[in-house]
């Protein structure tokens, strides 16, 4: 059987400029849309591309003392760059200024004037070159473009029209009667109430500058940039050159923009297609902006975010897995550096990334690395089996709404709790009793097996990191091979497998004040050579008040030849305490050293002495040494 269609498409980018965190938030999306569907065993054409006419780009290159081509290939070539760096699976990149775009664009214009669909008049009216947009009088805000604010220009000039006005009608039926085709349904209520408002002709050609596609019938004129630019999406679907292709994939599934240009999807280029009679695209969605310290981004504001720099820092999965799992898709959201920084920490370092290190350093330590075939199953390991399947069910139900950020919610909660289940089952304390070999089988198997449920899951959102757990784990197929069939039921994970070294998938970013904020953490790191005390939580740590404090007297303790009794400043407040290092330390040694303490230890009663603290040594056998920190003021905090 063929496998079904899925085609997507992000808004072709204008190469007026560098693309900043926005565009890649909206690709990113895209692309994790794209590989879910191929997970999911769809066919997927996945379009992205560049909008490379029109005035805004003609007066940058002029600006630029270059031709409007040597300037958009300049910046497309830094377009294709991010993708690839973003590990944007894109199948093609459409560029407007592509002959296979400009025949379909001659074509479309031509076959709609031929109907009586498009016809000469003149324009006398407003036009906001930022946004390439047509205004009337009536439409402006305080003079101004009502979309962007920017100042806008008096433009009269001889155009050609589009009979927009005749397809109100049919397109407001449309949309009333296909409730999925503009999402949210804020932005649907918002166009509904908008053609209702009236749908007037649209100028569909300028004359007083060059850099377009020239009108087949009448070359002074060129065609309006966002006529030429809504037709790319059938121009890679194969229009005109395979028809084939296009019967496949046309219409498209989903038109992935921004939420400021939903009204061109789903007006203007809706009306286009009716005009030439071809099924409407099944659903345009419009995404919300990626605002920066509560501000849109924008380059008066000086607040760009260049993605390559941050690709550059953190690596793309971390700027990826970052972006989806805060952004409701549809909603705006917050772009911050510290709020990146305490995810890749927490989520991504510590949960995730201990995930992996354990259980592949336990495999090795216990098992010599190859997974065993799970023995005897206990309550716990049933329920991470049947926390496993649901989480890949409720995967698809998310997915399917593009609802990205419950979806890595829910795969979080599963990681926790296979976290927690190693805690729960200790598999260290199963190695050392002969008769539990069969138990730490099937632990070991559990935590093999879902790893490579989790590796799969991510796979759209991280697909880098999801191959270095798939690679890690040893596993001898092409990840991109796997469906999503392969990992419905839990023990699809064949025995037998050698897994290889663990290695960090994500190293803590080490900032100041990420500890402060860092969000939920399972455990530390575990080092596989040395038997450690159980592991706390970096909450629990954070329980322990470690300041550092200044010896201002040392003296022995009558009849205790262990202790000596010190008085302490702590930058503000002098303490009494007692310490068991007489054997080690003259009190003269000590006096005047900056020692390391806790402060917040339960008072105790020694030989009459109330001590209030301790302080911190190293010792092994009998060498034992305080732990001083030089040159730190008394009071310091030990974070
Ligand atoms: O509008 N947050 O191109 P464009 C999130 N060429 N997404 C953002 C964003 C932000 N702060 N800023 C931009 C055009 N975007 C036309 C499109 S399609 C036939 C023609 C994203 O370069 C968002 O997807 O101005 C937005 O719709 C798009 O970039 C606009 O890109």
């Amino acid at each position: 059987m063929s496998k079904k269609p899925f085609y997507l498409t992000t808004p072709i980018f204008y190469p007026s400029d560098k693309l900043h965190i926005g565009h890649a938030y909206c690709t990113s999306v895209a692309d994790t849309i794209a590989r879910y569907k191929r997970l999911m065993d769809y066919d997927v054409l996945f379009l992205t591309g560049s909008d490379e006419h029109g005035q805004k780009i003609e007066r940058k290159a002029q600006e630029n003392g270059v031709t409007p081509i040597a300037y958009v290939d300049k910046i497309v070539a830094s377009f294709q760059q991010l993708w690839k760096k973003l590990n944007i699976s894109n199948d093609d990149f459409i560029r407007t200024t592509q002959e296979r775009h400009r025949k379909v664009v001659q074509n479309i214009f031509q076959k709609i004037y031929d109907q009586g669909d498009i016809y000469k008049s003149a324009y006398k009216g407003w036009y906001c070159t930022p946004c390439e947009t047509f205004w009337l009088e009536r439409q402006l805000v305080d003079g101004k473009c009502p979309d962007c604010g920017r100042p806008v220009e008096v433009l009269e000039e001889e155009s050609y029209f589009f009979r927009m006005s005749k397809y109100q009608d049919r397109l407001l039926k449309f949309i009333e009667e296909n409730p999925e085709f503009i999402q949210p349904v804020t932005r649907r209520n918002e166009m509904i109430n908008f053609i209702k408002g009236g749908l007037e002709d649209l100028c569909v050609s300028r004359t007083t500058f060059d850099w377009g596609i020239p009108v087949p019938f009448d070359s002074k004129h060129i065609v309006y940039v966002w006529f030429d630019a809504l037709v790319n999406y059938i121009t890679a679907a194969g229009y005109l050159d395979d028809r084939e292709k296009y019967k496949k994939f046309w219409p498209a599934d989903l038109h992935l923009v921004g939420k400021e240009i939903v009204r061109f999807h789903s007006i203007i280029w809706p009306v286009i297609l009716m005009a030439l009679g071809e099924p409407l695209p099944k659903q345009v969605f419009g995404h919300g902006w990626l605002i920066v310290e509560g501000d849109k981004m924008s380059k008066s504001k000086g607040n760009v975010i260049d993605p390559v720099a941050l690709i550059d820092e953190f690596g793309p999965d971390a700027i990826r897995y970052f972006l989806l799992r805060e952004i409701n898709l549809g909603l705006d959201g917050n772009f911050s550096r510290q709020a990146l920084i305490n995810r890749i920490n927490a989520d991504l370092a510590n949960d995730l990334g201990n995930l992996l290190h354990r259980t592949l350093s336990m495999v090795g330590r216990f098992r010599d690395g190859v997974i065993p075939a799970p023995g005897e199953k206990a309550a716990v390991d049933e329920e991470l089996e049947e926390l496993c399947n649901k989480t890949v069910k409720n995967y698809q139900a998310t997915m399917d709404k593009y609802d990205i950020t419950t979806t890595l919610k829910d795969v979080w909660v599963l990681i926790s709790r296979t976290n927690k289940y190693i805690d729960e089952t200790s598999p260290w304390a199963l190695v050392k009793q002969v008769d539990q070999a069969s138990r730490l089988d099937t632990v070991l198997y559990n935590l093999a097996e879902t790893l490579r449920t989790i590796a799969v899951l991510l796979s759209p959102v991280m697909p880098t990191t999801a191959e270095k757990i798939w690679q890690q784990l040893g596993m001898p197929d092409d990840l991109w091979t796997v469906r999503i069939c392969d990992i419905t039921t839990f023990g699809g994970l064949k025995a037998g497998i050698k897994v290889n070294k663990p290695q960090q998938i994500f190293p803590r970013i080490e900032e100041r004040e990420e500890s402060e904020s860092a969000e939920s953490s399972t455990s530390v790191q575990e080092t596989p050579k040395i038997e450690t005390l159980p592991e706390v939580s970096i909450d629990e740590f954070a329980k322990l008040d470690l300041r550092v404090a200044k010896v201002l007297a040392a003296e022995k303790v009558a009849k205790a030849d262990k202790l000596l009794k010190l008085e302490v400043d702590l930058g503000g407040e002098v303490r009494t305490i007692v310490s068991g290092i007489a054997k080690h330390y003259k009190p003269e040694e000590l006096v005047g050293q900056s020692v390391l303490m806790i402060v917040n230890l339960k008072p105790a009663k020694i030989r009459g002495i109330e001590s209030r603290g301790m302080v911190l040594a190293a010792s092994i056998d009998d060498k034992l040494a305080v732990v001083t920190v030089p040159d730190m003021p008394a009071g310091s905090k030990v974070k």
